[in-house]
């Protein structure tokens, strides 16, 4: 089951921070579409459900160096 979430995060300054977002939460296994957005200081994150959760997909964007709210 594919679900659509959308995080808030915050200290994403510029473009490289979104791409630096993308880059950690697309390696997570069962993720198929991430975008992130500095300036509405948020993550639209496309996952499989079976594979993965929103925990994980948090604790990735926490560990790239942003906050998650
Ligand atoms: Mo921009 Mo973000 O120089 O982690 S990449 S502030």
């Amino acid at each position: 089951d594919i679900v659509l979430k959308t995080i808030g995060v915050n200290g994403m300054t510029c473009m490289g921070c979104e791409v630096t977002l993308e880059g950690a939460v697309s390696k997570i296994e069962g993720v198929v579409k991430v975008k992130a957005s500095a300036k509405n200081n948020q993550a639209a994150v496309e996952f499989d459900k079976t594979k993965t959760d929103e925990e994980s997909i948090r604790k990735s964007i926490i560990e790239s160096g942003y906050e998650v709210n």
